[in-house]
């Protein structure tokens, strides 16, 4: 397809900053000995908060063509709330994306449909873009509805968005079942869903929007199950967890998407 594919390392709560930037450099280096073409697949890792001025710092010093970002946001800009990180001072870090409404942190933080809305608003804002994570869970696939479940997601969260700002839009199609699991949603099934948001995104926006933007598919993402599900032709990339956290592993994502 015409969009460039993305593939974002989600490391979670995973590498404290001196790990983080080991892990860069030798990702940098198994990309260079593999004469990696970053004009042909963008890469990006989103660090624990704590390592993201480390990765800056290296990718600067570098000239490093890898992206980071972050994992979450406040909604609020600054002020009295303890604990959090604002856009802003994420896009001070020359952030470029930043992880919204992961399952995980639906399940573990409050975050509810109208918190996701304004954490998107604010990266925007913020001239960052959000990868807005959707998915069913198993409950959902059982009953059948796991795409009107997905697009319904990303419906909450596009209605209020003008045509500018939808086409910075990254979505993350995760079926929570797929997460740390093991059990990876078949390319026929991942096809199935990023056609059907991408189509939500025509009739919303029209094709100026829904063919540019990216659709991700995220959930035990390997080496091994990354060439079926690139080559279908609505998957733009991958949201990683766990096999983000190898470096070998994650150079080897790369070159295959
Ligand atoms: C889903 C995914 C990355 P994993 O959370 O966002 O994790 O690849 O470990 O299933």
């Amino acid at each position: 397809s015409a969009r460039m594919p993305l593939v974002v390392g989600n490391w979670k709560m995973n590498f404290d900053h001196l790990e983080a930037t080991y892990f860069v450099q030798k990702l940098a280096w198994l990309l260079r000995d593999a004469h990696f073409d970053y004009n042909r697949c963008e890469v990006a890792l989103m660090p624990s908060f704590t390592s993201i001025r480390n990765v800056q710092v290296l990718v600067e010093a570098d000239r490093l063509k890898i992206g980071y970002g972050a994992q979450s946001v406040s909604v609020t800009n600054q002020g009295a709330f303890t604990g959090d990180v604002s856009a802003d001072m994420l896009a001070q870090l020359k952030c470029k994306y930043v992880i919204v409404g992961h399952s995980e942190r639906r399940k573990y933080h409050p975050e509810d449909d109208a918190n996701i809305v304004d954490q998107v608003r604010a990266v925007l804002t913020a001239g960052m873009q959000p990868i807005l994570c959707v998915g069913e869970s198993m409950e959902e696939r059982r009953q059948g509805i796991e795409l009107d479940f997905a697009v319904g997601q990303v419906h909450d969260v596009t209605r209020d968005l003008s045509d500018e700002e939808a086409s910075k839009l990254i979505i993350a199609y995760e079926p929570v079942w797929a997460i740390g699991t093991g059990l990876v949603a078949t390319p026929e099934s991942a096809q199935d869903a990023a056609k059907a948001i991408r189509t939500d995104l025509y009739e919303t926006f029209g094709a100026k929007v829904a063919d540019v933007s990216r659709i991700l598919y995220g959930g035990s993402v390997t080496s091994k199950n990354a060439v079926e599900l690139i080559s279908q032709p609505d998957v733009d990339g991958f949201l990683i967890g766990g096999a983000s956290l190898d470096p070998e592993e994650l150079s080897n994502i790369c070159r295959l998407t």
